[in-house]
């Protein structure tokens, strides 16, 4: 039997790897094996990628190019890890996927939004996510968490990656944006509110994966 397959969107620092690595340890806790990954990246050739996509220094380029640049380690990804281990019966958690580009580069971007369906048909088809998590915060909390924790854990002199430097407007459309999916696709996504603690979020996470992915199979 397939695996199923979650993702966990929203700004900066709203605290999707934090809840991502929460729900892997649930899941194994109750016996379901899971691979854990994230876009950009997640593969050996994507996440070379990765350092070109985020490098702060990188020279303007457009949405387009940042686009195709995104679907191409999004291919490699779901070649090499996403699909093998959905295929052999795993839960795949990932850390922001295909809304990501519909909001960075979509609504933020202003690449149409028809050049993305048809480069997720292209790509992501059929392995769409069964379920999604929209981590909601406002900007300025998230951007303090991602601040803080670049200078408490990494160190003092790490460059915030080339989002992080927009402003604050930029972020503000982002959210917006997460709302609206949220909102237009109720079947696969779930809103949470990510100013909570994170146990809290936590919670609110299991019982959306309780009800919508596990109840059904019992
Ligand atoms: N991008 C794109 O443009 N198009 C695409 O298609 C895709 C991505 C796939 C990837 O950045 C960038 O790529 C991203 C969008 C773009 N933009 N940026 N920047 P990334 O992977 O390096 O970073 P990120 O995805 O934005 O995540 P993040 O900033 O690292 O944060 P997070 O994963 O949401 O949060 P966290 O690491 O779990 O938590 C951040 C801090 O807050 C940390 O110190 C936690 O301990 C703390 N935290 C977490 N939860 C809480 C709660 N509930 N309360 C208080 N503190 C908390």
């Amino acid at each position: 039997m397939l695996g199923r397959f979650i993702t966990f969107e929203g700004g900066e620092g709203s605290g999707k790897s934090t809840q991502a690595r929460l729900l892997a340890a649930q899941l194994s806790r109750v016996g379901i094996s899971t691979e854990i990954t994230r876009e950009p990246g997640g593969s050996p050739f994507a996440e070379a990628l990765r350092a070109v996509i985020l490098d702060p220094n990188m020279p303007q380029h457009s949405a387009l190019s940042e686009a195709l640049l995104f679907y191409s380690a999004r291919a490699d990804h779901l070649d090499n890890t996403v699909r093998p281990a959905l295929n052999a019966g795993q839960w795949v958690i990932c850390d922001r996927f295909i809304d990501s580009t519909r909001v960075y580069q979509g609504e933020a971007g202003g690449l149409p939004g028809e050049i993305i369906d048809v480069l997720n048909h292209m790509v992501v088809s059929p392995t769409f996510p069964d379920l999604t998590f929209i981590l909601d915060i406002p900007a300025e909390l998230g951007l303090g968490r991602a601040h803080s924790r670049r200078v408490d854990k990494v160190n003092p002199d790490t460059e915030a990656d080339a989002y992080e430097k927009r402003d604050l407007a930029f972020h503000w459309k982002l959210r917006e944006a997460f709302r609206e999916i949220a909102a237009q696709e109720p079947e696969r996504c779930v809103l949470i509110d990510a100013t909570q603690e994170p146990d809290a979020v936590f919670a609110a996470v299991w019982r959306a994966v309780e009800a919508r992915l596990l109840a059904p199979a019992r």
